[in-house]
């Protein structure tokens, strides 16, 4: 039968002719890429974040995260701390907020209420590495409310001079269960211990990014065409773990 080769180029064709019927997946060799966010090159810092990504196979438990660069960081695993926070049960009023007291918009994810972070990297609050690729659930009954670690992260990447920075963590972990949809923003700091740039993804108010975990889409709700709005630069070096100011006073 010579068949299979006709209907292979028929699929080819349909497949060329149907464009938009899903976000843009980004192939990159084994495992394929959906795209959460076109992030604008608006960093002091020449790393800052380009593209975030989850990884497209909704099929198993784990959600992997990459974000790319505009350029490669020296060694992402000083040099950079990449935070995904996720808002579980879409209540902006639950979780780490813009109305959390205490917090500075450097350290806290755009418009959401994020339940749960994932952390990778070293917090260097204190002059000590602590903290270093921690999942954390948001606890409203300590008495100051925090993050709590609840695990590890997965599937780490943290190499030197490369573009990307990558982890992984389960859908049990954050507690997502059935839950459809959950509301999604990033934070990269770049150069922690120099410049300090926290670059928001989507951008500082341009809100968040949609996963529907059924469906294995995402759905953009920031504007990217406003141009680029610059995030919180270096002003206040605050520990996206604690939110609290680190070391500047001690000049
Ligand atoms: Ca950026
Ligand atoms: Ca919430
Ligand atoms: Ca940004």
């Amino acid at each position: 039968m010579k068949r299979t080769p006709l209907i292979l180029a028929v699929l080819l064709i349909l497949t060329a002719l149907l464009p938009g019927c899903r976000e843009r997946i980004v192939y990159t060799g084994l495992g394929d890429w959906l795209l959460l966010t076109d992030d604008p090159d608006d960093g002091a810092v020449g790393y800052n974040a380009h593209y975030l990504y989850v990884d497209a196979d909704f099929s198993d438990d784990a959600l992997e995260f990459k974000v790319q660069t505009y350029a490669p960081i020296p060694d992402a695993s000083r040099d950079v701390q990449f935070a995904v926070y996720f808002d579980t049960d879409r209540d902006a009023t639950t979780g780490l907020s813009t109305s959390t007291p205490g917090w500075g918009a450097e350290a806290v994810p755009n418009d959401i209420g994020a339940d749960y972070m994932m952390f990778v990297g070293s917090d260097t609050a204190d002059g000590s590495i602590i903290n270093e690729n921690l999942v954390f659930a948001w606890d409203a009954t300590l008495a100051t409310p925090g993050w709590s670690e609840v695990g590890q992260v997965g599937s780490l990447y943290q190499a030197t001079d490369a573009d990307s920075v990558k982890g992984s963590v389960t859908e049990a972990l954050l507690g997502i269960g059935t839950t459809p949809q959950i509301d999604v923003v990033a934070i990269l700091l770049c150069d922690p211990d120099g410049e300090v740039y926290y670059d928001h993804i989507p951008d500082l108010n341009e809100g968040h990014v949609t996963i529907d975990l059924d469906n294995g889409s995402v759905v953009q709700t920031a504007s990217q065409s406003a141009g680029v709005a610059v995030d919180g630069g270096s002003v206040r070096r605050v520990s996206l773990i604690t939110g609290k100011r680190l070391i500047e006073e001690a000049r």
